[in-house]
């Protein structure tokens, strides 16, 4: 039977935390806390930046679960060090956003955040707003778990998107 006593995103304790490493990166970012309020998950979005403001990394990560967090997602560009630092810190499950940089186009950040050696994971995403994106749904996936609304949303968020797919293409507008 489907629990719909589940939190509002309003009212409920966030359960996903998505933190970024500048301001620069919240139009990225953004994606990922959309995406979650779509699908009915309390979040929280944060600046924490791992070369600006380490000491406020650590705080953050360090009592990330005693806080009710249950997964974070970290988007960071260039020297994207967030998402592996954070994921150091955190027993929590880490999704790494790679941001797209202006010189390198995101490649740095993706490499960044991807070549963690074994033992401390970040489940690495796409650059740019697809990883913003998934990042959420993989969250919220991970939040379904033990929340039957929030799978609920999720399955519906599926269907609609199954819906929208048209069976053929149209030509572009002139
Ligand atoms: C990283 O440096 C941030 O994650 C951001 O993507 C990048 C550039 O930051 P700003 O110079 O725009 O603040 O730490």
């Amino acid at each position: 039977m489907t629990d719909h006593t589940a939190s509002t995103p309003e009212t409920a304790p966030p359960r996903v935390g998505i933190i970024m490493g500048s301001q620069s990166d919240w139009e990225t970012m953004r994606h990922a806390a959309d995406t979650l309020a779509a699908l009915g998950v309390p979040a929280e979005v944060r600046i924490v930046s791992a070369h600006r403001t380490p000491r406020r990394l650590y705080e953050y990560a360090e009592t990330a679960r005693a806080r009710g967090l249950q997964v974070v997602i970290a988007g960071a560009g260039g020297a994207a060090h967030l998402p592996g630092m954070c994921a150091a810190m955190t027993p929590l499950p880490v999704f790494g956003v790679p941001v797209e940089s202006r010189t390198l186009k995101g490649l740095d950040s993706l490499l960044s955040i991807v070549q963690m050696p074994a033992g401390v994971p970040v489940g690495t995403l796409a650059i740019g707003r697809a990883g913003a994106v998934n990042a959420a749904l993989l969250a919220a996936a991970v939040v379904a778990l033990r929340d039957p609304a929030v799978a609920e949303a999720l399955d519906a968020w599926r269907a609609r998107q199954t819906d929208a797919v048209a069976l053929e293409p149209v030509d572009p507008p002139e």
